[in-house]
């Protein structure tokens, strides 16, 4: 019995050294070095190429690298009756959560008109807007949505959230379904896509959804690429529906060199890291999984594959 790691983009050493030394009898295969696939009844996960999970017979469970399945569910090659996990770490949470805030405080905070004034040599103070006043609404109230809200109920914005299922946060405006869909974003200035990737939520921003937010609303997308339809963003900014849009996610990763969101004004970008998973912290719950799945039991964190998260 062994555990593969089967991590494409990303270096996978890490994962191998921290899990070893947590538990030096493991048997850890790092893919493409499987040795004998029989042997594989775990594999941790991220990016792996579509249908090479189907080699292994003895697989038990598939964990996600991250707290995202989408890279997995999306495989249509996935083997049948295999348990899938993700990863739920509070310093996942804290992580996005700072991100988030940290971008809606500098937007909320004009730092984007300093930056340029700057630019210019121009001194023009400004207040800013109440934050009462300004509806953040924050789509995906799961894990990282829920805290991301109660983050910026603590700094006193008017938080809206919007989930499949109704919820109760206290301080947070709640809204569900794609009959609420509309209301919600009727009153929101800053709109934080906070999903999970699903044949439900893919291309969700859209020119329609941005035309129902309040005028010049701005964009934090921490999600994935594929929650956005890229040139219904670039129609939005010029046309001055939206006013700009901070973006972590991106269709394809790396971001290619020639894409005309590098240069353009209204965007500012980061490489895909508002919540980045440290293999140090998450490493134990992988461990814990795996002894799960080796004593016959459900691994934790498992997800719906029918719901697709
Ligand atoms: P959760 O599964 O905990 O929460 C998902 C939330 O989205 C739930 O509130 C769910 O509603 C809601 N939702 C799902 N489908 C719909 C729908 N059709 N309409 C409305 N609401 C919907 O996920 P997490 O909070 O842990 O993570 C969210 C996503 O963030 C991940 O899937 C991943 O893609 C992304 N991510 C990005 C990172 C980065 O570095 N950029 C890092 C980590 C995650 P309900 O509660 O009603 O089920
Ligand atoms: C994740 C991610 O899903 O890093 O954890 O995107």
């Amino acid at each position: 019995m062994a555990l593969l790691i089967m991590i494409v983009g990303e270096d996978p050493e890490p994962w191998r050294s921290v899990l070893s030394r947590l538990d030096p009898s493991l048997d850890i295969r790092v893919w493409p070095q499987v040795g004998d696939v029989e042997d594989i009844e775990f594999a941790l996960v991220w990016n792996h190429p579509r249908g090479e999970l189907r080699k292994y017979p003895n697989l038990r469970c598939i964990a996600s690298m991250g707290a995202g399945v989408d890279h997995i569910i999306w495989d249509p090659e996935l083997p049948e009756g295999v348990p899938v996990t993700r990863v739920v770490h509070e310093s996942l949470t804290r992580s996005m959560t700072e991100y988030v805030i940290h971008a809606v405080l500098d937007h909320s905070r004009d730092m984007e008109k300093y930056r340029r004034d700057q630019a210019r040599k121009i001194w023009d103070p400004k207040f800013p807007r109440p934050r009462k006043d300004v509806g953040v609404g924050v789509m995906g109230l799961g894990e990282l949505g829920a805290a991301t809200a109660i983050g910026l109920v603590e700094l006193g914005y008017r938080v809206l959230g919007w989930s499949r299922t109704p919820k109760e946060i206290m301080g947070v405006e709640t809204f569900w379904g794609m009959e609420q869909f509309s209301h919600f974003l009727s009153q929101t200035d800053i709109l934080v896509c906070l999903l999970p990737l699903t044949p439900q939520t893919e291309g969700i921003l859209n020119l329609e959804t941005f035309r129902r937010l309040r005028p010049g609303a701005f964009l934090i997308n921490v999600a994935r690429g594929r929650h956005l339809i890229e040139e219904d963003l670039i129609v939005a900014l010029d046309q001055g529906i939206l006013s700009g849009a901070r973006l972590d996610v991106f269709e394809v990763e790396p971001l290619p060199a020639d894409h005309p969101f590098w240069d353009h004004p209204k965007i500012q970008i980061t490489p895909h890291v508002s919540s980045l998973t440290e293999p140090e912290a998450v490493a134990p719950q992988i461990l814990e999984n795996y002894g799960r799945v080796l004593r016959g039991l459900e691994p934790v964190n498992q997800v719906d594959l029918q719901r697709g998260y």
